[in-house]
């Protein structure tokens, strides 16, 4: 069965990049000249992909005053006049899917399977989803105001799908947004401001300015009404305290170091490719990742058996080909990063089960087990193909060990009895938790952590809310006394 991209696809993508390159920031609905750039390369080979343009506060300035000029227009407009060019742009986002999805896996590294399968189809129903908000706005949230001009900053492991989640609610309640890519993967982004282009957006009501951390700390000190950030908790907690006491409104979705629950009457198989979906999709880089598996005792010898036969049939290589199960890490630094907890939690005691580096930015599947609560490994985010192992006796125990981070943002339940998961469901603090399935995402239901793992929602009703005013207020009714 032959559907969907695979190597011979990637050269239009690799014209594209050449005729495009280098990238000048979106700023007011036209590419600006290049200045000074950065090289993005693909991790799977190391090639040359573009050189990219680094983002200046005076670069970051423009596009807000872009965005500030389009705004009050953008608002005025009404609900199914703005709904009309989500509608548009998931449409055209469906018609590159290929061309999408080829271009986020050569930037990011991801199999292609995961970014044609579902990070390009997310995009597109996310848009879809909201350009219904959009319609829907005054009636399900009468008297609120949009919030002016949003400054969003993304990360590296969903690139598009990332850019979605924030462009897609802020422009249905009505504002206008500067986004900035992350810098090891701006390529998607560079594409989604072409289809803004070609849908006619009005301009400036969507900018792109790439670049580095400073231009994420320019974009965060610059005249916005809102800054919406995903990233790593430390980042955050230092955007945190630069917007403490400012009307800037501030959301975070931050790191996660998830539970992923395995109770004794749990479908094993079922939940080993649980955990394929959970630590193994995406090269373990996802913020929701199940990256503690706690399993009781009882059925654990028989569930690390499984798993350890499951991770021997993961297929790792290159990014671009169908069947590959496991792509490249994104960057040099991140490989080394991983390396370096393993490392620290086998210093500490914990024995690691597969998960051997490869050349270049592979890392094979692979998870830490006989690790203690206290263990490196079992404390820090590792952001990669590796995940722990322990195991518990009682009910109260899974919860307890679940519950034992500085983190809340996911978790995943595994049990055959509904009444015995969706009680351990219940007990967990996390934002959201699956029950017997993991990493499910939709446009509809809303996303974001408890605790270290950030605050504010998106998606859905509620993830409409953060990108809205609630209406002022009434005066309270002063009565003379008598
Ligand atoms: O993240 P950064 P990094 C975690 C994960 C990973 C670690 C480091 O554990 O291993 O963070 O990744 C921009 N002001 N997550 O270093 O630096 C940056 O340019 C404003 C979890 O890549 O937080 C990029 O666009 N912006 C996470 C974005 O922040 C700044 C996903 C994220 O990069 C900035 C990514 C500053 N001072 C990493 N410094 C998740 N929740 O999914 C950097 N940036």
């Amino acid at each position: 069965l032959d559907y969907g991209p695979s190597v011979e696809d990637s050269g239009a993508v690799r014209d594209w990049l050449k005729q495009r390159g280098p990238f000048g920031h979106f700023i007011g609905g036209t590419f600006a000249k290049p200045g000074e750039t950065f090289t993005v390369r693909d991790p799977a080979t190391g090639d040359l992909l573009a050189e990219v343009s680094q983002g200046t506060a005076a670069d970051v300035a423009a596009a807000v005053k872009a965005a500030r000029k389009a705004q009050r227009g953008w608002a005025g407009l009404s609900g199914s006049e703005r709904a009309r060019y989500l509608y548009a742009i998931a449409r055209h986002v469906q018609k590159r899917e290929r061309f999408l999805s080829v271009l986020e896996t050569l930037d990011n590294g991801k199999p292609i399977r995961e970014s044609r399968d579902i990070d390009v189809p997310l995009v597109a129903r996310h848009f879809y989803h909201h350009a219904g908000w959009a319609e829907l706005r005054d009636a399900e949230f009468p008297g609120h105001q949009p919030l002016g001009v949003c400054g969003q900053i993304i990360p590296w492991n969903f690139p598009l799908l990332m850019l979605a989640w924030k462009i897609a609610p802020a422009l249905a309640a009505g504002n206008s947004v500067v986004l900035k890519p992350a810098e090891y993967t701006p390529l998607t982004a560079l594409a989604f401001a072409e289809i803004c282009r070609d849908v006619g957006l009005p301009a400036g009501v969507v900018n792109i300015v790439s670049g580095d951390g400073a231009t994420g700390a320019a974009l965060v000190a610059a005249d916005v009404d809102k800054i919406a950030f995903t990233g790593s908790t430390e980042v955050g907690r230092g955007i945190a305290r630069t917007l403490a006491g400012t009307k800037v409104k501030l959301t975070l979705e931050l790191g996660g170091k998830s539970p992923f629950v395995v109770m004794e009457d749990a479908d094993l198989d079922a939940a080993v490719e649980g955990v394929v979906d959970s630590i193994w999709f995406n090269q373990g880089q996802v913020c929701c990742a199940g990256s503690r598996i706690l399993v009781a005792e009882a059925v654990a010898p028989r569930f690390g058996a499984l798993l350890t036969a499951r991770m021997a049939r993961m297929r790792m290589g290159q990014p671009l080909d169908k069947s590959t199960d496991v792509g490249a890490i994104v960057d040099p630094i991140q490989k080394a990063r991983i390396i370096d907890i393993c490392a620290q939690a086998t210093d500490a005691g914990a024995e690691l089960v597969g998960g051997q580096p490869g050349e270049g930015c592979f890392i094979a599947p692979g998870y830490l087990r006989n690790i203690g609560p206290a263990n490196p490994g079992m404390v820090q985010e590792i952001f990669g193909p590796i995940a722990t192992l322990s195991t518990f006796r009682a009910a109260d125990e899974a919860v307890e060990l679940a519950n034992n981070t500085r983190y809340g943002l996911a978790a995943s339940v595994w049990s055959e009895s509904a009444a015995v998961a969706t009680d351990i469901a219940a007990r967990i603090k996390a934002g959201v938790v699956w029950i017997n399935c993991a990493n499910l995402f939709d446009a509809g239901a809303p996303f974001g952590g408890y605790r270290e793992s950030g605050f504010g929602r998106e998606g859905g009703f509620v993830g409409m809310l953060d990108y809205l005013a609630p209406p002022a207020p009434k005066p309270a009714k002063i009565t003379t006394p008598t």
